[in-house]
């Protein structure tokens, strides 16, 4: 049985070797598409993940190349990096779609020396959008203050991204007036809606606790018929997800009433927000 085994082992690294002997390149994506809504405000384009693995022999400085469709425009037009044999780098690609795009398919190529990853890039209109329930996804979004630094807008909150990591890389809301209270938050749903369900994220990583950088106490309302009414409070919450449940109502707009964070700093610091 030894020795069969020594035999396999060989055969497994004949085999791994040879598959590497060519000097490549890959292109890769985090997604099979991309889905870009329409009329979103640009501060939130559409993102994906893209990269590049090397299978080549040795190290080197690797080069992909980024062409996206027009009237569509990507964050970058390249994507360079020393890179070592069998390793991949990753990195945010920005898609926007700008006003008067017409909805359907266009074309982002990831092309690398000898290899060419398509991602097709599915333009809907809001009301297309396969939102899984949420119906805060991709809706306007206003708040009362944003932060000066750009990378903290409002719409970050609803472009579909829960994750905290990334943070301070537009994928949150951090307002602007520290130790001051209320912050507000709202999302217009497109129309009256059915909602009974609030889902906040806040900023929650290794490094940025929760329980530490996170909101604390909040109201949820709802706009009913014009009015703000509240449906919901959250108090002492120290986790990064916190779901308010609430008897149904007719809904245009939901909107979060931040009344205080968990101390470091005390601004209001949200990922995202969900309505069903
Ligand atoms: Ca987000």
């Amino acid at each position: 049985m030894r020795v069969l085994a020594a035999a396999l082992a060989v055969a497994a690294a004949v085999t791994t070797t040879a598959a590497a002997a060519p000097e490549r390149l890959t292109p890769v994506a985090g997604a099979d598409k991309l889905v870009a809504p329409l009329g979103v405000d640009p501060a939130c384009p559409a993102k994906i993940k893209i990269g590049m693995r090397s299978d080549a022999r040795k190290a080197s400085y690797a080069t992909m190349n980024v062409e996206v469709d027009p009237p569509l425009t990507a964050s970058r037009t390249m994507l360079t990096s020393y890179l070592p044999p069998g390793h991949q780098v990753m990195a945010s690609l920005l898609v926007a779609v700008p006003p008067g795009t017409q909805q359907g398919t266009y074309g982002l190529r990831l092309r690398t020396q000898d290899r060419t990853l398509e991602v097709p890039v599915e333009v809907v209109p809001v009301d297309g959008l396969d939102n899984g329930g949420n119906l805060a996804l991709r809706r306007p979004v206003t708040a009362s203050s944003q932060h000066t630094n750009a990378n903290y807008p409002p719409c970050s909150v609803a472009d579909g991204d829960r994750s905290s990591n990334g943070w301070a890389g537009g994928n949150g809301w951090n307002d602007a007036t520290a130790r001051a209270w209320p912050d507000t938050l709202s999302i217009a749903l497109g129309g009256p809606r059915q909602v009974s369900r609030v889902d906040l994220y806040t900023l929650d990583t290794e490094r940025y606790p929760a329980s530490r950088y996170g909101l604390r106490d909040w109201d949820v309302q709802a706009q009913v018929d014009g009015q703000w009414q509240t449906v919901a409070q959250v108090r002492g919450n120290t986790a990064g997800t916190a779901r308010s449940d609430f008897a149904p109502v007719t809904a245009d707009a939901v909107r979060i009433v931040a009344l205080a964070s968990n101390g470091a700093n005390d601004y209001t610091r949200v990922i995202e927000v969900e309505a069903r």
